[in-house]
């Protein structure tokens, strides 16, 4: 903003931009944005972008020049939503402009952010420094965007092929039907389609957290963990927070589309902006994902799709899937666990630094709401070596997803006096088959070893022992303990 005391001095004299080229070819090459549809600059955070700027005059001794980035409603440098950094000088906010030589009235600067810097749409701020007078011209605004590329970054992955795949392939493959005939069905991502980066951007600033504090959750937008939580609590539009879309597992559809229907996520996202930001209906399990993982890589996080078959669903929490019958087999309407031929979620890739660093890598985000977690219907990210591990005490839910991938199936026979009694116990059944579609090809690849250890170790008494989870071991129940160790009697002829 120019001071009200100097605009006419301004005019005609003071050091001013009168053009900006955002050198959107050469930005868009070097960060892997040119797919993108919106025109606005779009570049990775953690790596330099170019821009040039026409001046009405050259520069005179005595003139500075900086640059202000600010994002959100409230931009502070406190919260690291604002930076104002000299030219050459690296600040603490890890933002940094160099100057390149000038020719004919036009400059270019270089400017780097930092590797952890907040995501999305920024102001761009030219600062002049004349004597003792400051003055700011605005320059425009840009989107920045998570970056598998770089080293410095929480999402930074290694392989090339695999970056390619994960986050800029737009065609998917998800793996549905049932453990004895998994079928492929195809998927269009979308990410880089008309309005989708907008929409996903709109996405953050409808949810419960902005609603909540818009200052401290935009300050929160650098951490790969924490947009993902929000990306999971938005993709469903349970808890009335303008979710994209509605889930409906029976009954008729009427007016509304059949969940088996979608073939990708730019319509249901598009339709969602249509109209207005209210829920799409209808999605079930896979639909939830293929937008959870449209969104994710649209911003630049690695995510894959993982279907589970046979997963269960323990609305108790005590690792059991427990289905009750009378004694002529009828099958009782008691308890609510269930399990599910598959169940479709997201895997994203980033490190913990909240967990350590042996739970880096592949994370759980699971959009589909089928519990509340800490009160709204989001699940993840809970580290899949934390699965595998057993440590369910870990952020984020990863109680609820060991037992998706690992729940025993019990079934009890009720009598007439109430007593019950187990009569089945089968703890291979639930987590068959962990399927993702391969880098590079359409084939599926089977990574049920990232998530468990091979059933017969955990069938094997004293394997069983070392296995377990140790630090389920602590707040477990002790009964529950030794039933699950001790008493894996499979009782065959009674699966239907
Ligand atoms: C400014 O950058 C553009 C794009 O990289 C380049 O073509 C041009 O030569 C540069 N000009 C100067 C003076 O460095
Ligand atoms: C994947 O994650 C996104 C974002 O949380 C979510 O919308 C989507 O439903 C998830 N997919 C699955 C299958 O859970
Ligand atoms: C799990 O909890 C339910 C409900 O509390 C209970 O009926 C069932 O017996 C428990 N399962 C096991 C294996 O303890
Ligand atoms: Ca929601
Ligand atoms: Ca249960
Ligand atoms: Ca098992």
């Amino acid at each position: 903003m120019l001071a009200a005391s100097s605009w006419l001095f301004f005019c005609f004299t003071d050091l001013t931009p009168t053009h900006i080229s955002w050198q959107p070819s050469l930005n868009a090459g070097t960060h892997h944005t040119d797919r993108y549809a919106n025109t606005e600059l779009t570049v990775r955070r953690g790596q330099a972008f170019t821009i040039t700027l026409y001046f009405n005059r050259p520069q005179q001794a005595g003139e500075s020049l900086a640059f202000v980035t600010e994002i959100g409603p409230a931009p502070s440098e406190s919260h690291r939503t604002k930076a104002v950094f000299p030219l050459s000088q690296r600040g603490p906010s890890g933002w940094s402009a160099v100057q390149g030589p000038s020719e004919s009235g036009y400059t270019n600067f270089t400017i780097s952010s930092p590797a952890n810097a907040v995501i999305g749409r920024y102001n761009l701020i030219l600062q002049v420094t004349s004597g003792n007078k400051i003055f700011s011209r605005f320059l425009g605004q840009f989107v920045l965007l998570f970056n598998p590329w770089c080293p410095g970054d929480d999402v930074y992955m290694a392989n090339e092929n695999e970056r390619q795949e994960y986050v800029l392939n737009e065609n998917g493959i998800i793996f549905v039907g049932n453990a004895k005939y998994i079928e492929a069905r195809g998927w269009y991502y979308g990410q880089f389609q008309d309005h989708i980066l907008n929409i996903c951007l709109t996405m953050l600033d409808l949810s419960l957290y902005y609603r909540q504090d818009p200052a401290i959750d935009v300050s929160r937008r650098g951490d790969p963990k924490y947009v993902g939580r929000v990306i999971s609590s938005m993709i469903n539009g349970n808890d009335n927070d303008n979710g994209v879309l509605l889930g409906k597992w029976q009954g008729s559809f009427n007016s509304h589309e059949n969940p088996s229907r979608w073939d990708g996520s730019m319509v249901i996202l598009q339709k969602w902006r249509q109209d207005n930001y209210k829920p799409v209906q209808y999605g079930q399990c896979w639909v939830f994902a293929g937008v959870m993982c449209t969104v994710l890589r649209c911003l630049g996080i690695p995510t894959r799709l993982v279907s589970n078959f046979n997963s269960a669903h323990d609305v108790d929490r005590n690792l059991s899937i427990d289905k009750y019958y009378d004694s002529s087999g009828k099958s009782l309407n008691i308890g609510k666990d269930s399990t599910w031929d598959y169940h479709v979620w997201n895997e994203s890739w980033f490190v913990r630094p909240d967990l350590g660093t042996s739970y880096n890598g592949w994370q759980v985000l699971d959009a589909t709401p089928q519990e509340q977690s800490r009160g709204l219907f989001q699940c993840g990210p809970a580290s899949v070596i934390a699965i595998k591990e057993g440590d369910v005490d870990l952020d984020y839910d990863t109680l609820f997803v060991y037992t998706e991938v690992n729940a025993d199936c019990n079934r009890w026979i009720v009598y007439k006096d109430g007593s019950k009694k187990r009569v089945y116990c089968d703890t291979e059944i639930i987590g068959r088959f962990i399927s993702t579609k391969a880098v590079d090809s359409n084939s599926r690849v089977d990574i049920t070893y990232n998530y468990k250890y091979p059933e017969e170790l955990y069938n094997h008494m004293f394997a069983g022992i070392f296995l377990y989870p140790l630090k389920y071991l602590v707040t477990m129940p002790f009964h529950l303990f030794f039933f699950n160790l001790g008493l894996h009697i499979s009782y065959n002829h009674l699966i239907s």
